[in-house]
């Protein structure tokens, strides 16, 4: 069957909006059948005459508004009904024809929230009205240039049944209130900033509020509330001492202050994403609000200051800063990532957070940039946008950001930032504008660097080492060069910010040595040629070579070493990250050594040795310990193959840990009982450190099957008074074939089972779980009471979970894993494209399976790509990832 093909959304042909948008005047009539919404637009023509380019294919006098599938009511021009001859209207526009250059615009329509299950525009989550109009959401409630380089002033009138909706939200400030007929009541909100469409927001609903206050710098006495369903109220603490938290390092860091009277964060139990950074307004997953020790763990706790922090910080880089079109994407997101790593490193441990950051961008960012939607940190083309919010376009985008903080310093960074925020304030731009702050504010040359916005791509860096004893003379080769991407067969050469250091072979500290003309400024090598050399004099002895040390530029740094190196590093290195990234290169130089030949598989003893001196370094930070002592994913590792076997890399990786924890049983065991502790739970960098490395522990004890190991981990989940500890102990039960696995499941279940968040972590104990009865159970879930195929939690929490992270069940030899992912993908794509969309993913590395897998997953993607109105999301997932 043919279809038509979706349009694909070009960068070249970006013209400036024809018609702008003063302000607009919402109102919405909140019904339980319909809501009606009604628009007042004061509209006036671009002055730019760029705006008004014959590319764009529409006449001077032509007003086109986007709107997806909506009713016309009625339409006025200054007061006066629009007859039929002068506009026309289909699913996806409505254009008016000979308009006048500023008039009046009176729009009304009509829609159905309560149906909306793509959970875009405004929909309903447990009885709350909600909307996410990020990035093309506003066009579901209403007709309007949705497109970010349109600010308009909104006022907002929302009205509702009082007793069912007590709380009306939207942005800005609230202006006035009152009671109308039959039980409805009002609410009228401004939000005085200029604001694309994207960012507008409403909430009606029963919801408790939480409040607090917070006072900037220029004493604004600043309202904070977090409305929440009543049953969460005592969920919020954490949430809230993580926005002020956030709020008083932007003011230290950037000085930057918020500008509003309130600032509102909303929790929502159906949401396709994180967060929404709605100005004023924020839309939250509840599971990136809602923790109490008992239901969230150290990581929840960790991603919710992170994400609020995040959204927070998009009031500056995002909302009073914007992006020009969706190519710009980046502009924001991978700044606000930036922001918030570098506020979770000041409150909580830096090399921590680097080393998790880290793990992010290999597993998933250097596999997308390996992948068929291999994209540029600013894209040239797209076919559906919501397919572009990749940790391309977040992580990497942090690090293009890190690494220009690198280049150019704290100081001309920050004066860069001060330099943008004076330009731009107010204003939708590029990433080039952002770009040109830096380098006007520094007067550093950013021309080469500005590829990394254009390349797609994870540059390889080889580096040689070469030293002549005789000559005192230390040198270091580099060569770079990077793959293809789809579109993009030859690339340039980047300008890549190399962070190393020689250290003493006896004692691991830096040497004083400098590099020739001072290449090494700043301990910072700046790599701009394909070819280039680092040479130093006075170096009688060989040297040990740290690099890349904190990951200063995200490729993939190819050095030969010997085991023996890394285990120096991994001891030694004065730099925390680099001490872990030796860990890493150590065990993943044995897992693709063991997983290539299995039948000579075998752990040497140096590697246990240098296993265990991390375990037992007393003076070490623990959660830096426990980040060193896990060995990379089943899936990095797949990442680094041409031809993927996920039973042989499972195999091997279950060996390691089984010989470490028989070889280390001992230290394993004081580690963890050193680390158990009787105190409350407290979410501080300490305590969380001391419950990761107790954990890690347990789970390598876990590998010896002995009854004692699993009666602690069995009573741990009975008795601790923290999810952080139970849910280790569930994880490791349920990915085993022990007889308490069973107890521990049910003893969990009955638990928590009316608790949506935590029943998710049940789901995905279960998902992941390398037991071979895994799928059978997945299956088996879908129709427990607690799963819903409507809520992107749950599908997430089960068949998420086991389509991204259960490489050894997903790629089962029968295909099974392949049939049951597109059977959801194609399930799931008519109510929540998005969802199903990021489903598709699971299939991006097929090209590097064996022959049958390979004719497996193909036929898979051929399916959902033939599926009847297939979304333009999975379409274009997966004619890319065919082609
Ligand atoms: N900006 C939002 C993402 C919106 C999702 C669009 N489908 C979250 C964030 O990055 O803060
Ligand atoms: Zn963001």
């Amino acid at each position: 069957m043919s279809r038509p093909r979706p349009e694909v959304i070009r960068l070249q042909d970006y013209t400036p909006p024809p018609y702008l948008v003063d302000t607009v005047h919402l109102h919405v009539e909140l019904g339980e059948e319909h809501t009606l919404v009604r628009s007042t637009l004061q509209v006036r023509r671009n002055p730019e005459p760029a705006a008004h380019d014959a590319r764009a294919g529409v006449a001077p006098d032509e007003l086109v508004l986007h709107g997806q599938e909506l009713p016309l009511l009625a339409a006025r021009i200054d007061g006066v009904h629009v007859p039929g001859e002068r506009l026309s209207h289909d699913a996806e526009k409505l254009v008016l024809h000979k308009v006048p250059a500023r008039f009046e615009l009176e729009l009304e329509t009509r829609i159905q929230p309560q149906l909306n299950t793509a959970l875009e525009g405004l929909y309903r989550s447990s009885g709350t009205f909600c909307t996410q109009c990020e990035a093309q959401g506003f066009r579901r409630i209403t007709w309007f240039p949705d497109r970010p380089d349109v600010m308009s002033v909104f006022t907002t009138t929302i009205t509702a049944a009082r007793e069912r909706y007590p709380v009306l939200l939207s942005n800005g400030d609230a202006i006035e209130r009152g009671e109308l007929d039959s039980g409805r009541h009002f609410v009228t909100w401004r939000d005085p900033f200029p604001k694309p469409s994207y960012l507008f927001a409403l909430v009606a609903g029963d919801l408790a509020c939480i409040e607090d206050h917070f006072v900037t710098r220029s004493a604004r006495r600043v309202t904070l509330h977090i409305f929440v369903e009543h049953h969460n109220r005592d969920r919020c603490d954490h949430a809230m001492e993580s926005l002020k938290k956030a709020m008083r390092w932007d003011e230290e860091v950037y000085g930057l202050e918020y500008d509003l009277d309130t600032y509102m964060i909303v929790a929502v139990d159906d949401f396709n994403m994180g967060a929404m950074e709605n100005k004023g307004l924020n839309v939250f997953n509840s599971k990136y609000v809602l923790a109490r020790a008992d239901t969230a763990t150290d990581t929840d706790f960790a991603s919710i200051e992170g994400v609020i922090a995040h959204e927070y910080f998009h009031n500056w880089t995002g909302n009073r800063v914007t992006c020009r079109d969706w190519f710009q994407l980046s502009l924001k997101e991978g700044l606000t990532v930036y922001r918030d790593q570098e506020f979770s490193s000041d409150v909580a441990s830096r090399p921590v957070k680097r080393i998790q950051d880290v793990r992010i961008l290999r597993s998933h960012q250097f596999a997308e940039d390996a992948g068929p939607m291999a994209h540029p940190v600013r894209p040239d083309s797209y076919i559906e946008i919501s397919n572009f919010y990749t940790v391309t376009i977040y992580n990497k985008g942090a690090e293009v950001i890190r690494m220009m903080h690198t280049i150019l310093g704290d100081d001309a960074f920050k004066q860069g930032m001060r330099l943008y925020f004076q330009r731009h304030d107010g204003q939708a731009v590029t990433t080039e504008d952002f770009v040109r702050a830096m380098e006007d504010a520094s007067s550093v040359d950013l021309g080469q660097f500005r590829r990394w916005y254009t390349q797609a791509g994870t540059p390889v860096v080889r580096v040689q080492a070469h030293h002549d004893a005789a000559a005192g003379r230390y040198s270091l080769a580099f060569e770079q060069d990077c793959p293809p991407t789809p579109g993009q067969h030859d690339k340039e050469p980047f300008h890549i910010p190399i962070a190393l250091a020689l250290l003493d072979p006896d004692t691991g500290r830096p040497l004083t040595t400098t590099a020739r003309s001072g290449a090494l400024d700043g301990g910072v090598f700046q790599l701009t040629a394909p070819n280039d050399e680092l040479v130093f004099d006075g170096v009688p002895r060989r040297p040990v070579l740290s690099i890349g040390r904190s990951f200063s530029a995200p490729v993939k740094l190819q050095v030969q070493r010997e085991a023996d190196e890394l285990a120096f590093l991994m001891g030694h290195d004065d730099d925390p990250f680099s001490r872990w990234d030796a860990a890493q290169s150590l065990a993943l130089k044995l897992l693709l050594e063991m997983s290539a030949a299995p039948e000579k598989a075998s752990v040497p003893d140096a590697f246990v040795r240098a296993f265990g001196r991390t375990l037992e370094d007393i003076e070490g930070d623990r959660a830096l310990i426990a980040e060193a002592l896990t060995l990379p994913s089943e899936s990095y590792v797949a990442d680094q193959l041409d031809r993927v076997d996920a039973e042989a890399i499972h195999a091997a990786r279950q060996l390691i840990r089984h010989e470490l924890a028989s070889r280390l049983g001992e230290s394993f065991q004081r580690t963890m009982l050193e680390n158990q502790s009787n105190a409350p739970y407290r979410f501080e960098p300490d305590a969380v450190g001391r419950r990761a490395l107790k954990n890690l522990c347990l789970g390598y004890l876990m590998e010896l099957e002995e009854p004692e190991v699993r009666r602690t981990c069995m009573s741990q989940l009975e008795n601790a008074d923290n999810m952080t500890d139970q849910l280790a102990a569930l994880y490791m039960l349920a990915n085993a074939d022990v007889p308490e696995r069973g107890e521990a499941l049910a003893l969990f279940e009955q638990r928590w089972r009316d608790d949506p968040l935590v029943l998710d972590k049940w789901f995905t104990a279960q998902a992941t779980a390398c037991l071979p009865g895994t799928l059978q159970q997945v299956r088996e879930l879908e129709s427990h009471p607690g799963f819903d195929p409507r809520n992107p939690n749950r599908v997430r929490s089960l068949i998420g979970a086991f389509c991204h992270g259960n490489q050894l069940r997903f790629h089962a030899a029968d295909g099974s894993g392949y049939r049951f992912a597109a059977e959801q993908i194609i399930a799931i794509d008519p109510a929540n494209p998005q969802v199903a969309a990021r489903l598709l993913g699971a299939f991006s590395r097929w090209k590097r399976f064996d022959e049958a897998r390979q004719d497996l997953m193909r036929t898979q993607l051929e399916g959902v790509l033939a599926a009847p109105g297939l979304s333009k999301d999975c379409y274009e997932v997966a004619s890319k990832t065919l082609a």
